[in-house]
């Protein structure tokens, strides 16, 4: 086990401290990320981590991987430009869920039906953390917070059922109480070609104080022990759904959805020929005189 730690700090820690709170779940994704990476065996060169802005979206900082700290919703189109000009790249997005189902939300849908070839890990700690406290997409009806002092009014939005119906070919869920578990769901995010997007539950200690560990642990079980059938969109739907359905009293956490379909860069006229950092320098004539019609 010390050998392991070793090795996993050799190769993926880059010395920068998270700046998380004590107890922040956070941690238990960058522990879930550190061990599917080091799983995988995959080359830190070839890794690169992209961020929104938030708590979250600090997930690239710990990791000794190249990585980019973008703009506040705008990681999907950084990480599909990045894999779309080089595809030896394994591109993760690490960001939470005010940049990715708020302001972000847009880029989330295109990205998944363009079935861009990345893995997505939004933690979902239903609050905006960074900005210390205000409701997020996924805030409950009645949730107090800094923007609602009156209980939020706002329906929460259903991250697993927008992805299916969005496109995504890899849709699941974990939670930061069991990184063993959520360790899996990216190993097997990473290995899957297409869009693959995990929403965890990741407690914000310090400004959500009603999803706590404690009222996760009670509530959620695990799909592939309830004989879910993860081919079929339709049985995925419907628990997606079961969350609003029960009440959250039962809350599935696991692969909802796996499918195979072409990637972007498979059918697409020019990446077909290969990743753009691949193919020849374009012909500078013919930009050129395309240029020229607009002057
Ligand atoms: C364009 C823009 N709008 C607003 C902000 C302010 N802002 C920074 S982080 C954030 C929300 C972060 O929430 P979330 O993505 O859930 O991350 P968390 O801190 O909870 O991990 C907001 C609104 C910003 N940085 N940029
Ligand atoms: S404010 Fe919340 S989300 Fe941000 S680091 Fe602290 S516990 Fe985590
Ligand atoms: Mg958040």
């Amino acid at each position: 086990m010390v050998t392991e730690i070793k090795q996993v700090k050799q190769v993926l820690t880059s010395g920068i401290k998270p700046i998380w709170c004590a107890g922040c779940g956070d941690f238990g994704v960058q522990a879930a990320l550190v061990k599917a990476l080091t799983d995988l065996g995959i080359d830190r060169s070839n890794v690169v981590l992209v961020s929104g802005i938030g708590c979250s979206s600090a997930m690239p900082h710990p990791f000794s991987t190249y990585g980019v700290h973008s703009l506040h919703g705008r990681l999907l189109p950084v990480a599909s430009g990045l894999k779309l000009a080089n595809d030896d790249l394994t591109v993760i997005g690490t960001g939470g869920d005010g940049d990715g189902y708020g302001i972000g939300v847009g880029h989330l849908i295109h990205t998944a039906r363009r079935n861009i070839d990345m893995t997505y890990i939004v933690m979902n700690n239903e609050i905006y953390g960074l900005t210390t406290g205000q409701a997020s997409p996924t805030s409950f009806i009645g949730a107090k917070t800094k923007s609602t002092p009156f209980g939020d009014i706002e329906n929460p939005l259903n991250p697993i059922a927008l992805a299916l119906s969005a496109g995504a070919t890899y849709v699941a869920r974990a939670f930061s109480g069991d990184p063993m578990h959520m360790a899996e769901m990216i190993k097997n995010g990473i290995q899957h070609k297409g869009f693959a997007i995990i929403d965890v539950f990741s407690p914000c200690v310090t400004f959500n104080n009603v999803n706590t560990y404690d009222w996760y642990r009670p509530r959620v079980y695990k799909l592939e022990q309830a004989g879910h059938d993860s081919s079929d969109i339709s049985k995925a739907m419907e628990k997606a759904l079961e969350t609003d359905k029960t009440k959250w009293e039962k809350i599935p956490i696991g692969l909802f959805y796996k499918t195979q379909k072409p990637v972007y860069s498979e059918m697409d006229i020019t990446l077909k020929n290969g990743p753009l950092i691949k193919q020849p320098d374009p012909d500078k004539t013919k930009i050129n005189s395309i240029l020229e019609e607009y002057l």
